[in-house]
């Protein structure tokens, strides 16, 4: 099957790096350089100290039209607006899959809502260390809902490939809300001590500060099961630990980040309950006063 890939991010490159083994894909990029890099020298997956290639197509996102069934959208959340407004470019696809972080992006898909449109978490630790390069620092799983429609075209894609499992969920709110907690204590915190994943766990005041965020994350979060939550939190920063979160990227390399997406969200439903928030706020605030304005892939 042949597969669009839109954004050259590290979640881009990593799909691209699995997905290109078995499938013709594409990647559509924002910077023409990228898209000629990817095109003449393929996407490069380092894992466990070994780089392989892979070959794909690549593309400026700008002006394209895809005509693959099946399109992965991996841009950042704050991205996603300008990539809607071409709708036309998604004329000819079937299968539509969103990657974003955090919440509130949502009500943008309805106008896709005449395709099957899903909706999907990544939990694989990536890191993009050059326009072709991604590094594999954490092995976990796509999982993927269907939002809008059946699970048409990416029904192909069955378990996933090797070191790159897919499992699938009825439920797509559940696993948005699963995620959106763990980038909420994790990402933030990560971006703002400028550590790795796994260094959150290592000290107690480290650990101390993710607990005192969750327990406000949790509070205004539809939960199904708080200690679940916060196991799945641990389980992440322990598998990922070898991570720089996406967040602590975007700080280090002077881009925007995800915040209000994700801790924005947060604290937007703590005002429609009446909860005060104040160390999701302060958190906010401090990555707030940080970022830059770039946009990435
Ligand atoms: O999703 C992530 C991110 O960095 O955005 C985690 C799972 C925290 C991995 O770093």
């Amino acid at each position: 099957m042949n597969i669009g890939i839109v954004g050259g991010g590290a979640v881009g490159l990593l799909l691209a790096a699995y997905l290109g083994r078995r499938h013709g894909v594409t990647v559509y990029t924002r910077r023409p350089s990228q898209a000629r890099q990817l095109a003449e020298h393929g996407v490069a997956l380092k894992k466990d100290g070994e780089t392989s290639v892979v070959a794909v197509r690549a593309q400026p996102f700008a002006g394209a039209e895809l005509d693959e069934p099946l399109v992965f959208v991996t841009v950042k959340q704050y991205d996603l607006a300008s990539v809607c407004a071409q709708i036309d470019a998604f004329r000819r696809v079937r299968t539509l899959v969103f990657l974003q972080n955090g919440m509130g992006h949502l009500e943008q898909l309805t106008m896709f809502a005449d395709k099957n449109v899903l909706v999907g978490v990544v939990e694989h630790g990536a890191m993009k260390l050059d326009d072709r390069t991604v590094a594999h620092t954490g092995a976990g799983k796509l999982t993927l809902a269907s939002r809008y429609g059946s699970l048409g075209d990416a029904r192909e894609l069955r378990e996933g490939e090797r070191g790159f499992p897919i499992e699938w969920a009825d439920d797509w709110e559940r696993i948005l809300v699963d995620k959106l907690v763990v980038n909420a204590v994790i990402n933030p915190l990560t971006a703002l001590l400028q550590v790795k994943n796994g260094a959150l766990l290592e000290t107690a005041p480290y650990r101390d500060m993710m607990r005192q965020l969750f327990d406000e994350v949790r509070n205004v979060l539809p939960l199904e099961d708080a200690n679940r939550a916060w196991e799945r939190v641990v389980r992440i920063c322990q598998k990922t630990a070898d991570n720089y979160s996406s967040m602590y990227m975007d700080l280090a390399n002077g881009r925007r980040t995800e915040i209000d997406a994700i801790l924005g969200y947060v604290l937007k439903q703590g005002e429609a309950r009446g909860a005060m928030l104040p160390v999701v706020r302060f958190v906010f605030c401090a990555v707030k006063g940080k970022e830059g304005r770039e946009t990435d892939g």
